[in-house]
């Protein structure tokens, strides 16, 4: 097999330190919380992922199986039906593209089509066939923390002390992939805000993100619409916002990441955050030279 290496747009993509980026995303799901399936349709989809890349997104994830607590897994068949047409459509518009898969077979025909990354939330644990094929094909693999499928994960949701146990667990995954061939400069890694967590371990993580540079990988943070958001404000036992009412507190989470100099922010509304992280990026470009006591000036760019 040849080795397919990555265009040079991914390669500085990843080396990005200076900014923080934007991961559009595009799922091609009937049953994603966080859109609904409004983008279920392939067209949509498609039409959905130019919108996201004009909206100013660096890379546009594609995803075909919804992760959503309690989600049913569609069948191999089915996910390639959906995401192989809006991943070919998308490269072929110029967009980096992921595909978000936890299934080889998924991986391989999306990187086949053109997909450049590839993002799968079990970090290479759903499927044994995945992390030969991301190591033999020395792709740019992003690593999620997982502790099991939507159907089982809310239970596992036990920490002693969710940051620590968390950086340990992605540490010890790194650790087993980049054994088994991974290329250490192509991983990113991503603390899976809500898989396996509660709204408490989700905050205790957000008011952690510095923490995660130990690990001494680009961090891609996927906060977007997620329900821990949607119950801010909302009073104890009543249902949280709907997903499409989450994009001021997703926002806030995106500059968050960016003052903690995290590499990428998974969204779903791309404008949102582009103007956000502008605003982070105008007053960090007249931040003083040397480091001073602020958070400002600890940011290691
Ligand atoms: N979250 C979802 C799907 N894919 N990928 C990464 N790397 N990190 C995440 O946090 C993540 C992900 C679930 O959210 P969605 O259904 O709104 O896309």
């Amino acid at each position: 097999m040849t080795t397919r290496r990555s265009t040079p747009d991914v390669t500085s993509l990843l080396r990005t330190t200076d900014r923080t980026l934007v991961m559009g995303v595009v799922n091609v799901t009937p049953d994603s919380f966080s859109d609904g399936g409004e983008w279920f349709e392939q067209e949509a989809a498609v039409a959905h992922g130019l919108e996201v890349l004009a909206a100013g997104a660096d890379v546009v994830d594609v995803g075909g199986e919804s992760t959503r607590p309690g989600a049913e897994r569609p069948s191999v068949e089915e996910e390639l039906r959906r995401v192989l047409p809006v991943v070919t459509a998308l490269v072929a518009e110029g967009a980096v593209v992921s595909i978000d898969t936890m299934r080889a077979e998924v991986a391989r025909a999306a990187v086949d089509a053109g997909a450049a990354i590839v993002n799968d939330v079990s970090g290479g644990l759903a499927d044994p066939g995945m992390v030969p094929f991301v190591a033999m094909e020395r792709l740019p693999f992003v690593a999620m923390h997982w502790r099991g499928h939507s159907t089982e994960m809310q239970s596992r949701a036990v920490y002693a002390d969710v940051v620590a146990d968390v950086v340990r667990e992605l540490a010890q995954r790194r650790d087993a992939l980049l054994a088994a061939g991974v290329d250490e400069d192509s991983l990113v890694l991503d603390p899976g805000l809500g898989f396996a967590k509660h709204a408490e371990h989700n905050w205790a993580l957000m008011a952690a993100l510095p923490e995660l540079h130990a690990l001494g990988h680009p961090i891609l943070l996927g906060a977007s619409r997620k329900t821990f958001l949607g119950r801010l404000g909302r009073d104890e036992g009543s249902a949280p916002r709907p997903a499409a009412e989450r994009d001021v507190e997703t926002t806030a989470t995106s500059v968050m990441a960016a003052m903690a100099g995290l590499w990428c922010v998974r969204v779903h509304d791309v404008a949102s955050t582009v103007r956000a992280l502008a605003v982070v990026q105008a007053a960090l470009d007249h931040a003083p030279d040397e480091p001073t006591d602020t958070a400002w000036g600890d940011l290691d760019r």
